[in-house]
This record gives structure tokens, C-alpha cells and sequence, in this order.
């Protein structure tokens, strides 16, 4: 499938999908975000992929959602047409994916990213929630996603002001994993994509499921539910070769990946 707003890469079983509207440094509008709905099923549908890489220029990863797009939008229309309600695709997918970002990730840019795994930042990254700024607020989970990243003072901080993060400041707070240099950015993103992917998939989609139930539910569920996913992997073949693998100093060899 061609797609006009986004373009996609294969690198074994990582899949990469780039932001691609400079014009507009990535400002995410309908067609863009219909194009990596689409994209984005059809990875979590393919077995040869097993994680994903979300990017999108070294100027920007996405300036936010589309101002031009959303400025003469009444409230009528955005409840009929359930106005960005395609957006959660991301934040809903089973295999990881990770948000590399390089430049401005702004209002649903910066939103976008934190709907993935993890974020691996290049130096110039650039982290706001500017949308005071135009008379609105966050709309796809920032006061949420971001008070949960950074806690409440430093949320409160840039969603009042509208401020920027750079990537230092963003990475003490633990918004980003990792900050890289800009040229090393997108190949440590692949190879981290790869090394996730390479890995028994039902143990990385019990990962994935049990970290983000930390952020749903108390302590005492959350372990429970751990212990019982954990539990579970014991029904796999990939658990008895991977610990065979480990007791006869060899690579393993997993079934379900
Ligand atoms: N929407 C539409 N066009 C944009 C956007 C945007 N968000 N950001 C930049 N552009 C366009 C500019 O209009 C400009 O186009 P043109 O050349 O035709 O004038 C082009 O991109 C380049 O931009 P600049 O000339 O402004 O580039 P600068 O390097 O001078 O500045 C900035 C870069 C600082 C990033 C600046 O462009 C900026 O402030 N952009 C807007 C950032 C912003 O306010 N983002 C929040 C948008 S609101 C939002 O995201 C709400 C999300 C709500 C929910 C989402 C739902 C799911």
C-alpha cells in the first residue's frame, strides 16, 4: 500500500514508520493519522514484524495536530465526527512500539510519543504541550500521560506555560529512556526494535501488558496480575528453550516470535 503522509521501512522483523509531511513539520492532520491507523494494524496484524519504530524528521517529530485543519471546527462537528478518536491506535497496539524523536514533538506530537512504549530522544528534541498557547488544551492523554512521565509540578509547569523541554531536561524527568546523537538516533532505534523483536513474542506482549497495568490499577493487583502472566509463560515452548539455551551456553532459539 502506498500511503501519501507517512512511509514505511522494513528491517527484518522491525518495522519503521516515518511522519512524512515537511511542509507542515509533521503537523498530524486526518489523512495522517488515518494513514498510520492503517499502517499501524497492519504491523500488529503481520507475524514477521515483532516491534515497531515511530519517527519522524531531524526537524521535527510532529508539531502537534493540524491548526489549519482545526481552527473553523465547531463542537458539533468534532462530537459527530468523533474528532481525533482515531488517534489511540498507537496507545491501543499489543506489540511495542518506540517513539524516536528528533526535533519539535509539540501538543499531539509530543502526545503521539508518549502514546508508545518508550521514547529514545536525539539531542535537538524538543517536548511541549503548547495548546494553552492557542486558547485550547492537551486532548490525546497529555495532562495525563505527562503528569504520569514527569509528576505533577513539572506537567502542571509546561501545560500552563506552554514552555519547551529539551531532551537533558526531558530525560532527568523521565519522559525519554534515552537521548541520543542526532546522526545515532534512527539506527539505535532499528537495532532496539530488532533486539525487542528478536525475543519470544508472547513474553514481550506480557511484558508490555503488565508494565502498562501498573499505570491502571493498585500495587497489589498489579503484582498479582504479574505473577500470573508470568505464570503463564511457563505454557510455552520459548521458555523451556530459553532457559535450555542459557544452561547449554548457546543463543536461543524461539518458536513464537
Ligand atoms: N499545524 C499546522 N501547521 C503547522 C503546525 C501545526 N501544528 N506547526 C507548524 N506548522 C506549519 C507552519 O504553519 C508553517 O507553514 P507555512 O510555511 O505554510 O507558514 C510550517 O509548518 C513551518 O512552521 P514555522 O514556520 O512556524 O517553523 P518555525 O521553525 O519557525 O517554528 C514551531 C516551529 C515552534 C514548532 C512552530 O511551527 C509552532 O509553534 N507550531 C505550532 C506548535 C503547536 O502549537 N502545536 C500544538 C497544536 S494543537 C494540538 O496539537 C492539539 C492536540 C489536541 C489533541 C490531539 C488529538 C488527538
Amino acid at each position: 500500500m502506498t500511503f501519501k503522509t507517512i512511509e514505511i521501512e522494513r528491517h527484518g522483523r522491525a518495522a519503521l514508520i516515518r511522519l512524512n509531511r515537511p511542509e507542515a513539520l509533521n503537523a498530524l492532520n486526518s489523512e495522517l493519522i488515518a494513514e498510520l491507523d492503517s499502517a499501524l494494524s497492519d504491523f500488529e496484524s503481520d507475524p514477521e514484524i515483532g516491534c515497531v519504530v515511530l519517527t519522524g524528521s531531524e526537524k521535527a517529530f510532529a508539531a502537534g495536530a493540524d491548526i489549519k485543519e482545526m481552527r473553523d471546527k465547531n463542537f458539533a462537528e468534532a462530537l459527530l465526527e468523533n474528532f481525533l478518536g482515531r488517534w489511540d491506535t498507537v496507545a491501543r497496539a499489543r506489540k511495542p512500539i518506540i517513539a524516536a524523536v528528533s526535533g519539535f514533538a509539540l501538543g499531539g506530537g509530543c502526545e503521539l510519543a508518549m502514546m508508545c512504549d518508550f521514547i529514545l530522544a536525539s539531542e535537538s528534541a524538543q517536548f511541549g504541550q503548547p495548546e494553552i498557547k492557542l486558547g485550547v488544551m492537551p486532548g490525546a492523554g497529555g495532562t495525563q500521560r505527562l503528569t504520569r512521565a514527569v509528576g505533577k509540578a513539572k506537567a502542571m509547569d509546561l501545560c500552563l506555560t506552554g514552555r519547551m523541554m529539551d531532551a537533558q531536561e526531558a530525560e532527568r524527568a523521565g519522559l525519554v529512556a534515552r537521548v541520543l546523537p542526532a546522526a545515532e538516533l534512527l539506527p539505535e532505534a532499528i537495532k532496539t526494535s530488532q533486539r525487542i523483536a528478536a525475543m519470544s513474542a508472547p513474553a514481550v506482549l506480557s511484558v508490555k501488558e503488565a508494565v502498562n497495568r501498573a499505570f491502571e490499577t493498585s500495587l497489589a493487583e498489579g503484582v498479582r496480575f504479574e505473577r500470573r502472566a508470568f505464570h503463564a509463560l511457563f505454557a510455552t515452548h520459548d521458555q523451556k528453550e530459553g532457559m535450555a539455551a542459557f544452561i547449554e551456553k548457546r543463543p536461543p532459539q524461539f518458536q513464537n516470535r
